[in-house]
């Protein structure tokens, strides 16, 4: 690291979900017309990188996250002229462009697979996984399945190929079956699609699920190699987690050194990487962002995104603001002398943090929404902002299963339901942990369609955008939008923000989440209230007596923190 850390270090990103955040054509679908058309939204809001979730030909399964063609993009979106404009518009305005690399899985009808399928002769039957049913079970019948792995998206990993005989894996939807990263033209093939991308002008990647793509292929009891293996059963399922067999594999790190000699190396100009990783770990994470092992440039880890969940994501319980303090105070330590943390409440995967996390009632979503946002932005690490998180959007009132679109939910629906759970149950679990609350369109404005479409949107919008949207917001100091910038600019004037040590105060406080960021002898004290509940700043505190406020989310800051306040404030010297 320079003395003054890597670009990425003051940098803010932004994440734009292309179905849902401007639609220019009127079918009720976001795309790359309707991104061009907003970007002073985003210099407006002094972001540095936009993220652009899926826009590749596909047959939307999973939103685009099931690609049928690497190399251009889905007509729903707009073209290849047209992303070339976005890349020269953002330029323009000093921003970068990271694309989503979604290469753990195919489509099934990328083809790839289609070939694949098509005979097991196929030269391309081995850059997928091919199993023949378990020994002893005839195909298709119940169990047959050659692991006991249970998918992401509900049931099991393995499909049955009739014409075959034989099963193919996907750790997700059946339409995503896996690439088998062990063959070495599957990685070649890869690497030539992300030097494309580069020469093209773009400005690097967040890689969907990467610590996914080498499965444990190593003998164990005495089986030989080359063999996948059962895992532990899950309670209350025939089926098992596969975990052990796939989350950071025996191969993950030496593919992504050789990703990163292959495609990144001696190139010039910045470029951003990050791994999108499921259960990872801090001491994972530490090897996989330490420069030194040419990696990636951070990961997405999911541990604070847990802490609400019980045995599953579908049964919530309230965090625990002690839970969320061991943890993020863990990755802020673990990643302190080495490595990079990414930070991030909102993406298209999770519920909106503002209902889930902070207080969505009338009197206290704005100050629940800066408050969660101050907390966040003032931990070290890069913060990823997710569209629609800057005007506090909230979770959707969602009332019946057909409101619904998003395959996680609809998939668990018909399991949960199969499996005997009472259907009003399983439609209260998908209104607060459903992606769909994370994906209904980008409030704009006022208008009927809150400015997204002049068509019928692909998911309804909030009714809540009549008071809460953009347009509203834009002029007016007290928004949660000029929170936002307030925020990101801070990230950029004070290296203390970007690359200060943290240290966790209070760590056992229930409703007070407060730390230190300190570099060179400069001191910022952050203090939030995460609870209705006011407390003497003075008895917790007393360092924060007579410091001056750098920035907070309420006026008039006194001796109380107020519900719901933060403030970031220099201690006096
Ligand atoms: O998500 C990875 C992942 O693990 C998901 O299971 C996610 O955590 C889950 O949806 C939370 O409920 C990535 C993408 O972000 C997601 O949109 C895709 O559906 C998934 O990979 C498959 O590509």
């Amino acid at each position: 690291m320079t003395p003054d850390g890597p670009w990425w270090t003051r940098s803010v990103v932004y994440q734009v979900y292309p179905r849902s955040f401007m639609d220019s054509d009127g079918d009720g679908i976001g795309d790359l017309g309707g991104i061009l058309q907003r970007l002073d939204h985003l210099t407006d809001l002094g972001v540095d990188v936009l993220w652009l979730s899926p826009i590749y030909p596909s047959p939307q399964a999973d939103n685009g996250y099931d690609i049928s063609d690497y190399t251009d993009i889905d007509p729903l979106f707009g073209s290849l002229a047209q992303l070339d404009e976005l890349i020269a518009a953002l330029h323009a305005r000093g921003m970068k462009l990271v694309m989503d690399l979604v290469v753990n899985h195919t489509s099934d009808e990328h083809p790839w697979f289609v070939d694949a399928r098509s005979s097991k002769d196929s030269p391309k039957r081995d850059w997928y996984w091919w199993r023949p049913p378990r020994e002893g079970f005839a195909a298709g019948a119940p169990g047959a399945e050659p692991t006991n792995w249970q998918s992401f998206f509900s049931g099991p990993t393995w499909t049955l190929d009739e014409a075959s005989g034989e099963y193919y894996l996907h750790l997700f939807d059946r339409r995503q079956p896996d690439l088998n990263w062990e063959n070495p033209e599957v990685r070649q093939a890869v690497h030539a699609m992300m030097r494309w991308w580069l020469d093209r002008g773009v400005d690097g990647f967040r890689m969907d699920v990467i610590n996914m793509i080498s499965k444990d292929l190593r003998p164990r009891d005495g089986s030989p190699a080359g063999e996948l293996h059962d895992g532990p059963p899950l309670p209350g399922s025939s089926l098992g987690s596969g975990y052990a067999s796939f989350i950071c594999g025996p191969r993950i790190h030496e593919f992504l050194q050789e990703m990163h000699r292959e495609v990144f190396a001696g190139r010039d100009g910045p470029v951003l990487t990050v791994g999108e990783m499921p259960g990872v770990t801090v001491e994972q994470a530490r090897l996989f962002t330490d420069p030194a092992r040419a990696e990636v440039d951070m990961v997405f880890q999911f541990e604070h995104v847990g802490l609400d969940h019980g045995t599953s994501k579908w049964d919530v319980h309230p965090l625990r603001m002690r839970d969320l303090k061991a943890s993020f105070g863990r990755w802020q330590a673990g990643l302190a002398e080495v490595g990079w943390n990414s930070l991030y409440w909102d993406n298209h995967d999770q519920p909106r943090a503002v209902s889930r996390f902070g207080d969505d009632s009338p009197r206290y979503r704005r100050d629940s929404a800066t408050c969660l946002a101050t907390l966040l932005h003032l931990h070290r690490g890069t913060p990823y902002v997710y569209q629609g998180e800057e005007i506090g959007m909230a979770n959707y009132p969602f009332t019946s299963l057909e409101e619904f679109a998003d395959v996680e939910s609809l998939n668990h629906h018909v399991h949960a339901v199969t499996a005997g759970q009472a259907p009003a149950e399983v439609l209260a679990a998908l209104r607060v942990a459903s992606r769909d609350n994370a994906r209904t369109p980008v409030q704009w404005d006022g208008s009927p369609n809150a400015g997204f479409t002049t068509g019928r949107p692909w998911l309804a919008v909030n009714p809540d955008h009549v008071e809460w949207n953009a347009e509203a917001q834009r002029g007016d100091p007290t928004s949660v939008l000029a929170h936002y910038r307030r925020l990101i600019a801070l990230r950029r004037e004070l290296p203390v923000v970007a690359l200060g040590a943290f240290a966790m105060l209070l760590p056992e406080h229930d409703d007070v989440y407060a730390f230190t960021r300190s570099l060179d002898g400069e001191t910022l004290l952050v203090v939030c209230n995460v609870s209705r509940t006011p407390y003497d700043l003075t008895a917790l505190l007393p360092e924060a007596v007579g410091a001056e406020l750098v920035l907070g989310n309420l006026p008039d800051a006194g001796a109380e923190l107020r519900p719901w306040e933060a403030r970031v404030l220099r201690p006096a010297a």
